[in-house]
This record gives C-alpha cells, sequence and structure tokens, in this order.
C-alpha cells in the first residue's frame, strides 16, 4: 500500500476546487481516479519549480500538474488515458496547449489586471495569505507586491500590454473553437473523447468552470457563455459526476 499523495495548492474558490486551473485539474484527476489525496496550502517559493502545484508521494517530490499526472499513471494509480488512440491524444496535447499557454494569460489578465475582476479577486488572495498564516498587518504588503510581480509577468509574457476589448476575443476565440471541437464528439459520449473521463476532461473543466463559475468579473458577460452550449453541458457533466461521488463544487468553499 503506497502513501497518500499530497497535493500542494493555493487555496478554494466558487466552483472550483483551487484559484489555479493547474491544482483544480489535478485535484479532479485524482478525484475521478478514485485516489485518496490531501490537500495542503502550498508557497511557491519553496515548490520545486517556483510553481504550484507539485505533489509529494512515497518519498518523492514531483513538479508541475502534468508531470505528477503522467508520474501518478506510470505508478499504476489513475489509468485514466491509457485508452486513448493516437488521434484522440493529439487533439487532446493541441487543445491543452491552448488552454494552459494561451487561454492562461487570459485568466489572469482578468483576475490581476482588469480593474473591475481584482476588485473581487483580491478578496480571495486575502483568504489565500490568511490560509498561509501571513500576518494581518504585512498581508497588503504582500498582496501589492504579489500583484506587481504577476502584472510584471504578463507584460513580459505579452498579454498584459493589450486592451481589455483585444482579451475579451481571446477568450472568445478560444472557447468557441474549444466549444466546435467538444460538439462534434458529443455523440460519442458524455466525456470528451467518450464513455469515460480522460485527462483532457479535468483540463477544460479547470479553465471553462475556473472562468464561468467564481464570482470574479470577467471582460466578458456572464450571458456569453451561452455561445458555447457544448462546453457548458460538459462542465454540468462533470459537476453531476462529481455529486454522485459526494463533492458538491456549487457548495461554499469551507463547507464542502
Ligand atoms: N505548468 C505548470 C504551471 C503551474 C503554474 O503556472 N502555477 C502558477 C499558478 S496558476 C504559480 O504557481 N504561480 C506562482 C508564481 O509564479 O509565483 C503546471 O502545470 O503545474
Amino acid at each position: 500500500m503506497s502513501d497518500p499523495v499530497v497535493i500542494y495548492g493555493f487555496t478554494s474558490m466558487e466552483g472550483v476546487f483551487d484559484i489555479s486551473p493547474f491544482v483544480h485539474k489535478l485535484e479532479l484527476y485524482l478525484v475521478l481516479g478514485g485516489v485518496p489525496y490531501e490537500k495542503r496550502v502550498g508557497d511557491a517559493r519553496k515548490a520545486p519549480r517556483g510553481k504550484l502545484p507539485y505533489i509529494e508521494h512515497d518519498g518523492q517530490t514531483i513538479p508541475d500538474s502534468q508531470v505528477s499526472i503522467e508520474y501518478l499513471r506510470q505508478r499504476g494509480l489513475v489509468e485514466h488515458d491509457d485508452w486513448l488512440d493516437p488521434d484522440q491524444r493529439a487533439e487532446a496535447y493541441a487543445l491543452r496547449s491552448m488552454l494552459e499557454v494561451d487561454l492562461y494569460f487570459v485568466l489572469v489578465y482578468m483576475r490581476w489586471k482588469l480593474p473591475k475582476g481584482w476588485a473581487v479577486y483580491q478578496h480571495t488572495m486575502h483568504k489565500l495569505l490568511r490560509e498561509m498564516e501571513v500576518p494581518g498587518l504585512l498581508q497588503n504588503l504582500v498582496l501589492r507586491k504579489a500583484r506587481s510581480n504577476t502584472l510584471a509577468h504578463l507584460s513580459a509574457q505579452g498579454t498584459g500590454r493589450r486592451a481589455e476589448a483585444e482579451i475579451a476575443q481571446r477568450m472568445r476565440d478560444i472557447l468557441t473553437a474549444l466549444d466546435i471541437f467538444r460538439a462534434a464528439r458529443q455523440d460519442d459520449g458524455p466525456w470528451w473523447f467518450g464513455p469515460k473521463p480522460s485527462g483532457f476532461d479535468t483540463v477544460v473543466h479547470a479553465f471553462f468552470a475556473g472562468l464561468y463559475r467564481p464570482n470574479v468579473p470577467l471582460a466578458v458577460s456572464p450571458e456569453e457563455f451561452r455561445a458555447w452550449p457544448a462546453l457548458l453541458e460538459h462542465m454540468n457533466h462533470v459537476d453531476s459526476t462529481l455529486m454522485e461521488l459526494g463533492v458538491d463544487l456549487a457548495a461554499p468553499p469551507d463547507r464542502r
């Protein structure tokens, strides 16, 4: 019997396991695979690659959500993707890159740079700092520094130099493309590639629910999400599966 998996992440938020889509993806992956885990508040500065999530298991420390998933698969703890054919793997890789390397910066922009997003999101960051036991008097200072680092990174990456309307359009373009891919596969089954979940389902849920569910204003209105019906249906399917497994993401984070 191996040790339980320990995930180091940030903090929970309405409708998602964690503020980080990468942490959410990893937690969802474990829940759907029936693997027990313990979640702890991490500190990115102490993480092996300076980012969260990372996991600890059987005396090893594994960085990065995707590397962790590969480790768990190789250890035989989860078998989500073993049945995918080469075409499905190629689609999952391409679309995962679109979400993790492109849409991710849109998400960061909307939460950290957009004034109406930050006005709400900063309360979740204060919650995180409390959970990290940062003294109350230091919290504003730490948060100001974290925001200025994030905005500098966003600017260096390029997304931070764009106008709000461009970022909103980028989000629409990405989600419209994803919705078209999903609609083409809807007859295959309720999960992205058919009758059972694969790792890619956890990526889609992390980003789509991560934009749609939390109470953080975006550069697009909530009504616009109706333009992506296949993605809404996919998200609802994941949520109802979680309900069957006893996880209610709609419940307030502290009462899950
Ligand atoms: N490729 C990584 C990405 C992880 C990542 O970007 N994590 C961000 C939060 S969403 C982070 O830890 N940022 C903290 C920092 O850069 O200081 C993965 O899949 O785990």
